[in-house]
Parts: C-alpha cells; structure tokens; sequence
C-alpha cells in the first residue's frame, strides 16, 4: 500500500506524507516510501524538494509508528531506527529540502520537520516534542535536531512540558522560516522553492553540506557518550516506559512513578 505520493517537475519534487488512518504515523513503510522517492530524486538531479502532508490536514504527522515502538530492553530509539533514517536523509539530500507544514507536528515528526532547510507554516501548524509524555528516552542525534532549531531553554520547555508550540509562537522564536496564510500556503512555499532551483544547484548544495557539518560540530567524549546511553537505558528498561506504551495503546491518560 502507498502510504506516500512522489512527483516533480524535473526541477522541484514533492513527497506528499498520505497515511490518514493513522495520522501519518511514520511507520517504517512510510519512512522506506519517503526514502525511496528521495533517492529516486537524487539520481534526477532535483534542485529543491517539499515535503508536505494533503491540503488541509488537521495531523500533518503523529510522529513515530508508536505500535512498531519495542516493549522494553531494547534502545527504541538508536541508531537504526526509522526515524533516523529519515533525520539522515533529509539531511544529506543534496538540495535544499522544504517542509511544507499545516497541522499539528508530533515527536519524531517534529524532528524531522527542523531537519528540513526551510519551513514554511500555515497558521494551523503546531510543535510538539512528546518523549516526555510517553516516557520514551530520545537520543542524543535527536536532541541536536531541536538544539540547533530552537533556543537552548525552549528546547527544554518543549521536551519537558510536551506541549505543542503554536505557529505564531514558532515564528516568533524562529523556529521556522514563514507563517503564511493556508490559501497562499503552496504558492508561497512552491514560489520559494523555484527560486531557489533557479540558483546555482552547485554552489547550494555544497553550502548545505558545510552547514549540515557545521552544525554537527558538537564535541562530546566517547566517556559521555557512554553515560548518556546509559541513563537512556535506564529509562527504557523502566517499568514507565512500559506504561507509557501501554497508556498509548489503551488510549488512556499514562500513571508515572518515577520506576
Ligand atoms: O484507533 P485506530 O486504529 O483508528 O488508530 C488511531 C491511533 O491509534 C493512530 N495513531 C497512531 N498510531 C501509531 N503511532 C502514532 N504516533 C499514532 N497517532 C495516532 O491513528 C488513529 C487515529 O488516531 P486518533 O483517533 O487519536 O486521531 P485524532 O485525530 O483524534 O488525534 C490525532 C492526534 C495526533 C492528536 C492523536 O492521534 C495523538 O495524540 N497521537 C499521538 C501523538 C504523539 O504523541 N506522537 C508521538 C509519537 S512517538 C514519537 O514520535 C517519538 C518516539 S517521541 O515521542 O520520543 O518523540
């Protein structure tokens, strides 16, 4: 089953995220599908691709496939996980990547939002960063998404609080590029990305691949990196970390006890 559409014009792509049953969850199919199209549009030379979910959404993702999470004693968030497969190839496209946003942006989607080069919103977009309220540990790559997206101490709020960020209130701190009208929301965006495909395709994307190392450029010692995997174990290996899966499931409210 397509859980995407892909097209371009030989110039500008679009991935069109097309899942509603379940909100756009990014499920490993739908992160394979959306990979898949990125490298068909790699081999064609694409100059600005939009990411995007259909017009009008109220979800434009829920974030990770919370049913495909593991139950316990497996990190649900390393390496290897979807997610980050799409993190790293939003990332490492060779042209500049737009997301095109309307409805509320959930977890892991949200990251893969702030991945993106430019954002551009409709007055309907929200953010939200939700480890916290399923008892999830992200990971360090993650994390780095938001730092470099967001201010340090909003960041913090976000990932504390899990509460979503309003479009004006993301524009305000400049988490994105442009809060737009929904009826100018395509024209806009589709105007932007021609503008940049006008531009030197050479020059672009060597800019953004020094700024995709620039920003990783973050020193942290093996010794630390071993002591965050291990706090994030703990928090795996938790008997929260169950309910919160479990609370998901049962579409009920989850009971934290700190264990
Ligand atoms: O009951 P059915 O089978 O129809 O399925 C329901 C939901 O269970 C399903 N669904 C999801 N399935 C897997 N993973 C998800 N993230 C997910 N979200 C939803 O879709 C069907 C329709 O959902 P429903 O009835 O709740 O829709 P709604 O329109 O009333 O509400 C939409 C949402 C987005 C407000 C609501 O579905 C929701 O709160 N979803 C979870 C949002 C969330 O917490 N996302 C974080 C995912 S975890 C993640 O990204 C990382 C691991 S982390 O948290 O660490 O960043």
């Amino acid at each position: 089953m397509a859980l995407i559409k892909a097209a371009h014009d030989g110039v500008v792509g679009t991935v069109t995220l097309d899942y509603p049953e379940k909100r756009n969850a990014l499920s490993r199919e739908l992160i394979g599908e959306v990979c898949a199209a990125l490298a068909e549009f790699r081999e064609a030379r694409l100059r600005a691709v939009v990411l995007r979910a259909a017009p009008g959404v109220k979800v434009w993702s829920a974030g990770y496939d919370i049913v495909a999470l593991p139950e316990t004693h497996r990190d649900p968030l390393g390496w290897d996980d979807p997610v980050r497969h799409l993190v790293r190839a939003v990332a490492e496209f060779p042209a500049p990547m737009l997301a095109m946003v309307e409805g509320g942006v959930w977890g892991g989607a949200c990251e893969v939002v702030l991945a993106c080069d430019v954002i551009v919103i409709a007055p309907s977009a929200t953010f939200a960063i939700t480890p916290a309220k399923l008892g999830v540990p992200y990971n360090v790559s993650g994390l780095l998404t938001f730092l470099n997206a967001a201010p340090a101490r909003i960041v913090r709020e976000m990932a504390f609080s899990a509460k979503p960020v309003d479009a004006t209130r993301a524009e305000r701190l400049g988490m994105i590029n442009h809060l737009v009208p929904a009826g100018e929301l395509e024209s806009f965006t589709y105007g932007l990305a021609k503008a940049i495909a006008e531009n030197s395709p050479l020059a672009v994307s060597v800019m953004k691949e020094q700024l995709r190392i620039l920003e990783g450029a973050h020193a942290i010692s093996p010794e630390d990196f071993e002591r965050l995997q291990g706090l994030r174990r703990i928090v795996y290996d938790s008997a929260d970390y169950t309910e919160g899966l479990r609370a998901f499931k049962e579409k009920r409210k989850p009971q934290f006890s700190g264990r």
